[in-house]
C-alpha cells in the first residue's frame, strides 16, 4: 500500500520534515506557484491537511480535498481552520497546546520589559557610539510594582500572570468569568475597564470571530497615553488601525506586537513608529518548543491514520 498523502500548507524545520516525509507522502503546497492547480492536481490523494497556526486552511481548501479526514495544526490557534467547513464534513482537527504556553508566556514578558526600558534603541545607543560620543541614554518608566490587566485568562494568560507576580505587579484579568484558580488576581468584566486600570495591558485571548477587534477604540484609549499594549495572541483581537492611529496620535503610549494583520507583510504604518516593539509572529519560536509541536502534529495524524484516539483535539 503506498503512503497516505498530505497537504503540508507551510515548511517545517528539517527535524519535522524528515520524519513526515518518511511517513507519508507530503504535497507541498506553499511551494506551488499555481495553487488552485496543485490542489487539484493531488485531490484524489490527500487524507490529511498538516498546517500552521497562522495558516490554517480555509473552505476552499478544504472543499477541493474530497477524501480529507484530518487537519494537524502546528500551533494553538486554529482560528484560521475554517472549522464550520470542517464539522460539515465530520474533519478532525489538532492543536498543539501546553508544549508552547511557557515560551509564549516568557516572550510577552520579555516584550513588555524590552519596550518598557527601551532596550532596542538603547543598544543602538550603545553600537552607533552616542553612548561614548553623547552620553547617557534617556531614563525610562520602570515596570515592576505597576499594573497588568491581561485580557483572556486562559493557558497562556495565566502563565503570564505568574510570571507578572514575580515582578510584584498589581494583576487583573478580563475573561468569561472569574477564575477560581486566580484568586490572587483582580476580575474585571470588560476588556475597557481592565485598560482603564492597566499600564501594561496583554492580549492572551484565543482568536474567533466573537473576539474580533475585541480590543477597539474604547479599549486603546482607556489604556492612554502612558499605556503599553502587549500582544502575543493574533491581530485579529485588535484593531489595528484604531491601534496605529492611536499611536501616530499618542493617544496610547507603546505597544509591543508579535502578530500583525496579513504578516508577514505588515502595515508600513508600524515601521515609521519608534514607539512599538516588533516581533515575527516567534513567540512559542525556540528549538525546544517547536521540536514539541512538530512531534504532536505527526503525533496526531499517526493517531488518526492507525484508528487511535487523538492526543490533542480540536474538533
Ligand atoms: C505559530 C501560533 O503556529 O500557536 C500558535 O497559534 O500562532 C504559532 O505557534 C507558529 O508561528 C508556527 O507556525
Amino acid at each position: 500500500m503506498g503512503k497516505i498523502g498530505i497537504l503540508q500548507v507551510g515548511p517545517y524545520p528539517a527535524w519535522d520534515e524528515e520524519p513526515l516525509n518518511a511517513a507519508f507522502e507530503m504535497h507541498r503546497y506553499f511551494e506551488a506557484d499555481d495553487k488552485p492547480a496543485f490542489l487539484t492536481g493531488c485531490a484524489g490523494t490527500v487524507r490529511g491537511i498538516a498546517t500552521r497556526g497562522e495558516m490554517g486552511a480555509d473552505r476552499a481548501m478544504i472543499e477541493a480535498l474530497p477524501n480529507l479526514e484530518i487537519i494537524s495544526v502546528y500551533g494553538v490557534g486554529f482560528d484560521a481552520v475554517d472549522l464550520e467547513a470542517a464539522r460539515e464534513r465530520g474533519i478532525r482537527v489538532t492543536n498543539t497546546p501546553d508544549v508552547l504556553t511557557m515560551d509564549v508566556a516568557d516572550l510577552g514578558v520579555a516584550m513588555m520589559l524590552a519596550q518598557a526600558r527601551g532596550m532596542i534603541a538603547a543598544e543602538s545607543w550603545v553600537r552607533s557610539g552616542n553612548w561614548a560620543g553623547r552620553g547617557i541614554y534617556e531614563l525610562k518608566s520602570r515596570v515592576h510594582g505597576k499594573r497588568a490587566g491581561i485580557l483572556g485568562l486562559g493557558r497562556i494568560g495565566y502563565a503570564v500572570g505568574k510570571r507578572l507576580s514575580g515582578f510584584d505587579m498589581d494583576i487583573a484579568y478580563c475573561d468569561i468569568a472569574p477564575r477560581d484558580f486566580a484568586p490572587d488576581w483582580t476580575f474585571v468584566d470588560t476588556p475597557a475597564a481592565l485598560a482603564e486600570r492597566s499600564d501594561f495591558l496583554f492580549v492572551t485571548l484565543a482568536a474567533s470571530a466573537e473576539t474580533r477587534h475585541i480590543v477597539g477604540r474604547d479599549v486603546i484609549s482607556a489604556l492612554g497615553p502612558d499605556g503599553m499594549l502587549i500582544n502575543i495572541s493574533r491581530a485579529s483581537n485588535v484593531d489595528e488601525e484604531a491601534l496605529l492611529d492611536a499611536m501616530e496620535t499618542g493617544a496610547l503610549g507603546s505597544a509591543a506586537l508579535d502578530v500583525f494583520e496579513g504578516e508577514p507583510d505588515i502595515n508600513p504604518r508600524f515601521l515609521k513608529l519608534d514607539n512599538v516593539l516588533l516581533q515575527p509572529h516567534h513567540a512559542s519560536g525556540t528549538v525546544e518548543t517547536r521540536k514539541a509541536m512538530g512531534k504532536l502534529v505527526r503525533d496526531n495524524l499517526a493517531a488518526h491514520f492507525a484508528g487511535k484516539e487523538l492526543l490533542t483535539p480540536v474538533l
